[in-house]
């Protein structure tokens, strides 16, 4: 039986963070969470490049272009959407992951989550905080350990030629 399992270690990775401006006293707060992860797992600063777009709803289109650009081994996607008392919230949300779904799967490069659809600002600045809960770091790991996974994959199709 064959298991493959990605490790978090970040030596050698290269990792583009698309950050959303919209709620920025959240999405600020995911990034450094982000940042934090991925250097501390042993990304090396230079290898991590940050893309800043308006909203959550322009999170896909980066990340793409990101993810061809061939210079990424994962994309960590981080936003942040607020219910308000418009559709938009639905609107957005159901963009957005949709939207990096498709991206991830048209491009083959690994794109991780790190985008909160709350009720409320609290709500979310509750996933925010400093350590391994917030929200931008577990998706900071899991972009590592699915790099490590879609490397392995690619290493065994290799070997299976
Ligand atoms: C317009 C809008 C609204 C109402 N709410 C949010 C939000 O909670 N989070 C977010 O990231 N972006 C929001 N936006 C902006 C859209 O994502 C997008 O930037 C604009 O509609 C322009 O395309």
């Amino acid at each position: 039986m064959t298991v493959i399992e990605g490790t978090r270690r970040g030596d050698g990775r290269r990792i583009a963070v698309i950050v959303a401006r919209w709620n920025d006293f959240v999405t600020e707060r995911l990034r450094v969470g982000a940042i934090t992860a991925l250097t501390g797992a042993g990304v090396a600063p230079d290898h991590v490049t940050t893309v800043r777009v308006p909203g959550a709803f322009e999170i896909p289109i980066a990340a793409q272009h990101a993810a061809e650009s061939g210079r990424f081994d994962a994309i960590v996607c981080i936003g942040c959407v607020i219910r308000g008392e418009t559709p938009h919230f639905e609107y957005i949300a159901a963009a957005v992951a949709h939207g990096i779904t498709a991206a991830a799967a048209a491009t083959r490069v690994p794109m991780a989550f790190g985008v909160l659809t709350t009720n409320s600002a609290e709500e979310a600045l509750a996933r925010a905080g400093q350590g391994p809960a917030n929200k931008g770091h577990e998706a900071a790991m899991a972009a590592l350990e699915m790099a490590d996974v879609v490397a392995q994959l690619a290493r065994q199709a290799a070997r299976q030629v």
